[in-house]
């Protein structure tokens, strides 16, 4: 009760809710391609709480919603500094639980914050889980349709630790796959059931038009083993860390 207590009051002030941003990578050529927005809190009583832990309470206590819009917010504020300051922005994809994924009218909200902070559609993504999607194939349809026509990345996010299956993915108007960093680590110890996975779904999602993303990789070993599969994108630990706004713009986005 404390710590919901202490989460509101963050959410109502901002204060100790960070963003951070974690780098992805082309696979061929290694250019920057994109970030993934990452949601941090620290509370000065409490300190630093895993968003493991304040996520899951947050989507107990129906407080998911503000702080995903307050992500949200952060995230088109940061863009607009970026391009400001005459860096060069790359597009940052956000997580979305279902409970946000589902609340009225997220294109709308999504268009008006676009506007709100003068960006150019495709820079602002999503990121969701296939258990969002479940059972509701024709309203999903409907809404990320609609989240695409604001030039929004749709990814499907932990792919392959839920139920769907490659097939549905032909009927959703999403963009990208990112493949669960189990398979990544278990690939990477040489494991023949992972790699016959990772070929069947980055095969099938090279054939339906998806950009495929290796999430979690944390080894030469799992680079190496990555390279024998169509694979577009490379993110983990061993390429880099989610970082500060601050950092990830002096390590990474060029100034014009
Ligand atoms: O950042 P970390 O790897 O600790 O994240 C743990 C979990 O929290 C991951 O499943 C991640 O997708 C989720 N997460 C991180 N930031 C956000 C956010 O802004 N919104 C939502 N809904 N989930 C997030
Ligand atoms: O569920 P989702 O994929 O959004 O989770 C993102 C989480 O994964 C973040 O908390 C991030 O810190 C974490 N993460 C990112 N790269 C790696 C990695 O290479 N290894 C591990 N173990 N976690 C990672
Ligand atoms: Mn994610
Ligand atoms: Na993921």
């Amino acid at each position: 009760l404390m710590l919901e207590t202490a989460l509101r009051n963050s959410l109502e002030t901002g204060e100790g809710i960070e963003v951070h941003y974690q780098p992805l990578f082309e696979r061929d050529g290694g250019r920057l391609h994109s970030a993934e927005a990452l949601v941090r809190w620290h509370h000065p009583l409490f300190g630093s709480v895993a968003p493991g832990d304040f996520i899951p309470l947050a989507e107990r206590v129906g407080l998911m919603v503000p702080l995903g819009e307050r992500v949200l917010q952060m995230v088109c504020a940061q863009l607009a500094a970026w391009q400001r300051e005459g860096r060069e922005p790359v597009p940052v994809a956000v997580n979305l639980s279902a409970r946000q994924f589902w609340h009225n009218d997220l294109p709308g909200q999504v268009a008006a914050m676009l506007e709100a902070h003068g960006l150019p559609p495709g820079l602002v993504g999503f990121e969701i889980t296939e258990s969002t999607l479940l059972d509701k194939q024709q309203q999903a349809t409907k809404l990320l349709q609609g989240l695409r026509d604001f030039g929004c990345s749709l990814a499907i996010d932990d792919f392959g630790t839920g139920y769907s299956s490659l097939s549905y993915l032909q009927d959703l108007p999403v963009t990208t796959l990112k493949i669960d960093r189990s398979f990544i680590q278990r690939l990477g110890e040489g494991e023949r059931g992972s790699a016959a996975i990772v070929a069947a779904v980055t095969g099938m999602a090279h054939e339906l038009g998806l950009s495929v993303v290796a999430e979690g990789v944390e080894t030469e070993a799992q680079r190496r083993a990555l390279d024998r599969y169509p694979v577009d994108l490379l993110q983990g630990f061993l390429l880099g860390y989610p970082v500060t706004a601050a950092r990830f713009a002096r390590s990474h986005l060029a100034s014009r």
